[in-house]
């Protein structure tokens, strides 16, 4: 399929890039570590060999949110954001930016979101789970009440939040202690971030800002495949002891403000679960590059066994109409 438009693709700075060296193996990292900083060059040339014509590029992981110092993620996240507007400038044909924001200081995320948005022209904002604040062993999720005029701010400039993963806290890894593997791609990064998609919507959070939109990568960070038994138990009709703010059933919640991305997770089979969970309207193509190989994305969306129609629409038409592309 030609003109696809993705977005989960990564870029990094000077200053954050070191963040992903963990992931890989010391003889892949100078090639992974050239490909996050480029934007004009190899990764124009894979979008052309893919198909695909837009990318919207956000910040690697976990980067602002793990500057526990908030003055310093405030400058790391307009640094990035200003670099990333140069690059797209070169290039608005073909690229978009998801803003980086310093939620250790929600009030300096909200005017840097607002600046991303009406200064810079970036089409939302990305950002990597809960933010390290004062402290590297203290986590903020967004759920918090001292987010409530931040995402005020969200709705109000109606654009949609990516919630990208990050690795939960050192002190609470003892799930996978003695089994590395288990930590980031593999499974951690998908239970951390599903935990925090789950806090905000049994906060009440979308029931106060009925119009947000929260987009989550990986098919939805394994929400899809478990929804019903969350809304099942997570109910008010009595089977949840502990009683939650959110007034209507989770699956609707995931219906109404949630988009996924295909980033990371080229199976058939769970995309259309979420196609089918979902609607069709909520499943966007993404290809998590270059965390994951942008032609083995293209190649197996391009041939999976879903109608044309649908085709186009999670390739294209729904980014399209969410970004006002
Ligand atoms: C990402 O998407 O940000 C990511 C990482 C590290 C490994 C895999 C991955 O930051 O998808
Ligand atoms: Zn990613």
């Amino acid at each position: 399929m030609q003109n696809k438009i993705a977005l989960e693709e990564h870029f990094a700075t000077a200053d954050t890039i070191g963040d992903s060296e963990p992931y890989f193996g010391r003889d892949v990292w100078p090639t992974k570590k050239a490909q996050l900083l480029d934007l004009q060059d190899e990764r124009l040339r894979r979008m052309d060999a893919c198909g695909i014509e837009v990318s919207i590029v956000s910040l690697n992981s976990p980067a602002v949110q793990a500057r526990a110092d908030a003055a310093l993620a405030i400058d790391i996240a307009r640094r990035a954001n200003d670099q990333l507007a140069e690059q797209i400038a070169r290039r608005p044909d073909r690229f978009r930016g998801f803003a980086a924001l310093p939620l250790q200081d929600p009030e300096a995320a909200t005017l840097e979101l607002r600046r991303a948005v009406e200064e810079l022209g970036f089409v939302g904002a990305l950002v990597n789970g809960y933010s390290q604040t004062g402290s590297m062993d203290k986590a903020v999720y967004y759920d918090l009440p001292q987010f409530r005029p931040f995402w005020g701010e969200v709705e109000r400039l109606d654009v949609p939040f990516y919630l990208h993963p990050r690795l939960p806290l050192a002190s609470q890894q003892l799930a996978t202690e003695g089994h590395p593997w288990l930590m980031g791609p593999a499974w951690q990064f998908s239970v951390e971030t599903g935990t925090h998609a789950l806090r905000l919507i049994g906060s009440g959070l979308f029931d106060e800002f009925p119009k947000l939109t929260v987009v989550l990568g990986h098919l939805g960070e394994l929400l899809p495949f478990n929804i019903w038994r969350t809304s099942h138990w997570a109910s008010a009709d009595g089977r949840n002891p502990q009683g939650i703010p959110a007034k209507k059933s989770f699956v609707d919640y995931l219906r109404q403000n949630f988009y996924v991305t295909t980033s990371g997770n080229f199976r058939t089979l769970a995309m259309r679960n979420a196609m089918e969970e979902m609607g069709t309207a909520r499943v966007l193509f993404s290809s998590d590059y270059p965390f994951e190989e942008m032609e083995e994305a293209a190649t197996w969306f391009d041939a999976a066994e879903i109608g044309e129609n649908d085709r186009e629409a999670i390739g294209r038409d729904n980014a399209r109409r969410l970004f006002k592309l």
